[in-house]
């Protein structure tokens, strides 16, 4: 045989051994199985092998490519896995990808900020379902039958179940009677939540909006009670120089009934903006969830939320709050 693969194979075996580094084994790789390294050379010299030696030199040949081939993987994976990582190191002093942050809606913030005020004042938080019936949204309210308010072009009905109409509820008023059901007196409850209506869009006006209601049956409660809570109210939430103002109203579930407004500083300028209404619960829907009215009173009001949060943060259209651009809710 021309040339000794045996000890061909052994040199190469310990020059791989003897390369530690990446960069010694890619010298290996250059000088061994490269394009113009020794296997090649070999490779080249088979067609000298006299005749009758050439197919055990070939086989020969092959086996020590093979063996030096796979001795040569087995190397390049411990001497990776010993150097650690190959390429560019992380910088980790360099500032991170910055990652959108989300916050929370300038709704559900001033409803918190609301509920904390009124917790502090002794009310609880009471519920009730965004889909109601009849009962809770018009009858035990004392709102008849014949009723405009239930006029189908001003409620979103969503068809019959067991016999009961039923409707995204108008108004958080629903929740003074669910309360009453729930518990017997003395009671004083806070209820927030969604309420819908089929009016059109402007900057004051949207059909989905949210209400906070208050109920407060007691013994001896009075139309004083009504106006110094709502007073606390206005000075805790908008500023100790905060005012309330009661103008006559009606609403079928109270009696007397009043408009509120209250009196808050809007771009530096004290005004009087309308929030809601109020009143002494009606002898009427406390008869209807089976309270004594001779025995029992009691005050409630309602709020429309998205106004409270208006002019507190100067927001200047309802349609802002829900067209969810990210810009204009990351201010507040
Ligand atoms: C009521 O909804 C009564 N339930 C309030 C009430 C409760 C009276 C308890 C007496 C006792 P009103 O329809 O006026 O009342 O609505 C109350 C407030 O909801 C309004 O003053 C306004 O702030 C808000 N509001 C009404 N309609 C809309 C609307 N389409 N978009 C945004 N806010 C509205």
């Amino acid at each position: 045989m021309a040339v000794d693969l045996d000890a061909t194979q052994t040199e190469a075996m310990a020059a791989l051994s003897a390369a530690t580094t990446p960069e010694g084994l890619d010298a290996w790789k250059g000088a061994w199985i490269g394009g113009s390294g020794r296997l090649k050379s070999l490779m080249a010299g088979l067609k000298d092998v006299p005749k009758d030696q050439k197919p055990a030199f070939g086989k020969r040949l092959n086996e020590l490519k093979a063996a030096i081939e796979s001795a040569y993987e087995a190397r390049r994976a411990e001497v990776d896995a010993s150097a650690g990582p190959r390429g560019p190191l992380v910088d980790v002093t360099e500032p991170g990808t910055p990652v959108a942050e989300g916050c929370r809606h300038v709704l559900s913030r001033t409803i918190d900020e609301i509920v904390d005020v009124f917790g502090r004042m002794g009310f609880t938080l009471a519920e009730g379902p965004e889909v109601e019936d009849e009962w809770h949204n018009f009858t035990a309210l004392n709102i008849p039958e014949s009723h405009p308010a239930r006029d189908a072009t001003d409620n979103f009905y969503m068809g019959e179940q067991g016999g009961v109409k039923r409707l995204l509820r108008t108004q958080t008023s629903t929740v003074q009677i669910r309360a009453m059901e729930r518990q017997k007196p003395p009671l004083k409850v806070v209820a927030t939540g969604r309420v819908y209506r089929p009016d059109t869009h402007d900057a004051t006006h949207y059909s989905m909006f949210h209400q906070i209601e208050g109920l407060y049956i007691d013994r001896g409660v009075s139309m004083a009670d009504l106006k110094t809570t709502l007073v606390q109210f206005a000075k805790a939430y908008f500023g100790a120089e905060a005012e309330v103002r009661m103008r006559p109203s009606f609403f079928p579930f109270t009696e007397p009934s009043a408009e509120v407004d209250m009196k808050m500083r809007i771009k530096g300028e004290w005004k009087w903006v309308e929030l809601g209404g109020c009143g002494m619960v009606d002898p009427n829907v406390l008869q209807a969830v089976g309270i004594d009215p001779e025995e029992w009173t009691g005050f409630a009001f309602g709020l429309g939320i998205e106004r409270i949060a208006m002019r507190r943060y100067g927001i200047g259209d309802i349609r802002w709050l829900f067209e969810n651009d990210a810009r204009f809710l990351r201010q507040f």
